[in-house]
């Protein structure tokens, strides 16, 4: 008997140490660049991924699942040169979860298949599943990756790709590359956070704000430097909705390229990096500097529908001269913050506008219930549901047909364009929330855009006398409140590209258009190899056929994958909620008014009763009865969030 519980007492011991051990010696005992996983030979990058749940606690406030690569978290950053070749090999390891990886920013050329969204280049890996990816890259700077499936990256799947080449413009005025990851971070997986996201009890879509702000994927990062010293700093936000405003204390930085485009050498003293947005930059470490300072990321406030009472949206790194010296708290600043504006950033090649478009495409950003009652985004009338055949195996499937939109179904919003046409996107903001727009497999000249409040393209009568003579390029821009924005691209790199936002949750809630281009093209230079096939057979997903998964009469879409009905005109379902909220809110408004008025003088009594609903039962604007009914105008980036704000200090950063 004795022996029996000394024996368990043994095993639970193991047990236990090897729980608690196990990740720290998994994270404390490689280097990158001697790992198995990682090999390099004659060009020729191969990486190991077993992708599969781990524990971390990068905010030091909650440890949590994460998505790790090789038992790992923060997962790998991937190098290569210019021109060589990545082969990723991937092992579905989580076992509730399938995955997919993508390579933002990379064209792929002739390698569309390689570009990992699902349902869209490729099939969704299932648990237990494997996938290889095998492209060259041919683009310097900064990349990263990340799943692009069900919304899954901001639970750890996301990781900085470097892309070196042997002369890169304004080496010479730098010493030493490092590189900075910027994020937003949840407490919460995103499974639960997109069902209380996508629901009948969150009308207005209010997006979930994260729980803290991360520099490196941690609170704690601290860059060694040497006064005098000029580092070139590769910053990406990985993040999921935040964007970021970036500043160094007592330093201005020269920022060289953005989203992998080298720009002439231009000077500021804050950057602005929303998801998915890369910028390098120098910095020379002051000669006199004698201490430490810091550098602070501050999450853009105004995306958040409101500020949680305990939120610090601040996150503060520290430049090290001296380790021996203390890491002081940053000074603070007070809002409005001007940061650089990156539409008067000159791309280093002074590529033109291009030319007059031959094809454009106007999409206007609406966020709408539809009859489950939960709020989704659209692109004019569309709100973007997967197909059931990926878009690309449509496309290289339908014969003469894969240049007839029709048969990529209606709800992928599906745009075909032709060999090296000029295409426009006129986006118009009929919401009063900012957008990262990112396009796959280009980037794209910001020809115009516009400021917040400015309305629809077209009711700001602009010409082409306004465009930029050489325009910002880059393959993610914001999108400002109520504003608008005109794109262009030259339609040279055959494949099948998502135009989307990049907060993660308008992914999920359907802001995507998709360009096919060159379909044509694409069925002569396209092989899709077995195991990508073998991944869709393995998931049940056809790998030929219209998005409804016809292959017999191509152009009939029955039973093609759809959103919910929408509402009957006139009454949203959003409205009978706020209406009945509005009402419980107005009556016990009254009742408690009436409760406590007893001193009061009749007039008092009467004004307040007033609150609430109107004659007409609308809702008069400023009152916050009526902005939990019709929180979709009224919640977002209120000025009462700021309010807020600026009693409380977090960081060392005050906002108002
Ligand atoms: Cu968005």
């Amino acid at each position: 008997m004795m022996a029996q519980r000394g024996l368990l007492t043994l095993l639970g011991t193991i047990f236990v140490s090897l729980i608690f051990f196990f990740p720290l010696t998994a994270c404390a005992a490689d280097d990158q660049n001697t790992t198995p996983w990682h090999t390099y030979n004659d060009g020729v990058h191969i990486y190991n991924f077993n992708i599969s749940w781990v524990r971390a606690n990068p905010d030091g406030m909650a440890e949590r699942d994460v998505i790790g690569i090789n038992g790992r978290w923060p997962i790998p950053t991937m190098e290569a040169s210019i021109d060589e070749r990545i082969i990723v090999n991937v092992q579905n390891h989580l076992e509730d979860e399938s995955t997919t990886l993508h390579f933002h920013g990379l064209f792929l050329q002739n390698e569309t298949h390689m570009d990992g969204p699902a349902q869209v280049t490729q099939c969704p890996i299932p648990p237990g599943g494997s996938f290889t990816y095998n492209f060259t890259v041919h683009q310097p700077g900064v990349y990263w990756y990340h799943s692009h499936v069900h919304a899954q990256y901001p639970d750890g799947l996301r990781g900085p790709l470097i892309i070196t080449e042997p002369n890169a413009p304004f080496q010479e005025l730098y010493n030493e590359t490092k590189l900075i990851t910027v994020s937003d971070w949840y407490h919460d997986r995103m499974p639960g956070l997109i069902k209380q996201f996508m629901s009948k009890g969150n009308p207005t879509g209010a997006e979930p704000v994260p729980n803290s702000a991360l520099l490196g994927e941690t609170q704690n990062l601290t860059v060694h430097v040497t006064p005098g010293t000029t580092y070139r700093i590769d910053m990406v936000n990985i993040g999921a909705f935040a964007s970021q405003y970036i500043w160094f204390e007592g330093h201005n930085v020269s920022v060289i390229m953005i989203d992998g485009v080298y720009t002439h050498l231009t000077e500021t003293n804050m950057i602005y990096l929303a998801a998915a947005q890369r910028c390098s930059f120098l910095i020379t470490i002051k000669d006199d500097e004698t201490s430490n300072f810091p550098f602070v990321a501050s999450m853009d406030l105004d995306l958040f529908d409101q500020v949680p009472e305990d939120l610090n949206w601040n996150v503060t790194g520290w430049m090290v001269v001296d380790q021996k010296k203390s890491l002081p708290d940053p000074a603070i600043l007070y809002e409005p913050f001007s940061p650089l504006d990156d539409t008067l950033l000159l791309p280093w090649d002074n590529q033109t506008l291009l030319a007059e478009p031959d094809h454009t495409v106007t999409l206007n950003v609406i966020m709408d219930n539809l009859g489950d009652g939960a709020n989704y985004a659209f692109f004019n009338n569309i709100t973007y549901v997967a197909p059931k055949v990926p878009t690309l195996y449509t496309a290289l499937s339908a014969g003469d047909l894969a240049t007839d939109p029709t048969v990529y179904g209606t709800n992928t919003h599906t745009f075909v364009l032709k060999k090296d046409e000029i295409v426009q996107i006129i986006l118009n903001n009929i919401d009063p929330g900012k957008h990262p727009f990112h396009l796959h497999g280009h980037n794209f000249q910001v020809v115009w855009r516009s400021d917040d409040e400015a309305g629809t393209f077209e009711d700001s009568n602009i010409t082409a006398a306004d465009f930029a003579p050489i325009p910002m390029r880059r393959d993610t821009a914001v999108l400002h409140p109520n504003g608008n924005m005109v794109l262009r691209f030259k339609a040279d790199n055959p494949g099948v590209w998502l135009f989307h936002c990049h907060i993660e949750w308008h992914v999920q809630s359907g802001l995507i258009a998709t360009f096919v281009e060159a379909p044509k093209v694409l069925q002569e230079v396209i092989k899709i190899p077995e195991d990508h096939f073998a991944t869709c057979e393995k998931g049940q997903i056809p790998i030929k056929g219209n998005a409804a998964g016809n292959s017999v009469d191509w152009l009939d879409l029955d039973g093609e994958n759809a959103p919910p009905p929408r509402l009957p005109a006139g009454f949203t379902k959003s409205g009978i909620v706020a209406l009945v909220f509005s009402c419980i809110s107005g009556i016990l408004g009254v009742a408690t008014v009436s409760w406590y008025g007893f001193a009061e003088s009749e007039e008092e009594r009467q004004a307040q009763q007033g609150l609430g609903i109107n004659e007409d039962n609308s809702l008069s604007p400023g009152d916050e009865v009526q902005q939990v009914s019709f929180g979709n105008s009224g919640l977002r980036g209120g000025e009462g969030n700021h309010a807020g704000a600026l009693l409380r200090q977090a960081g060392g950063v005050i906002r108002g």
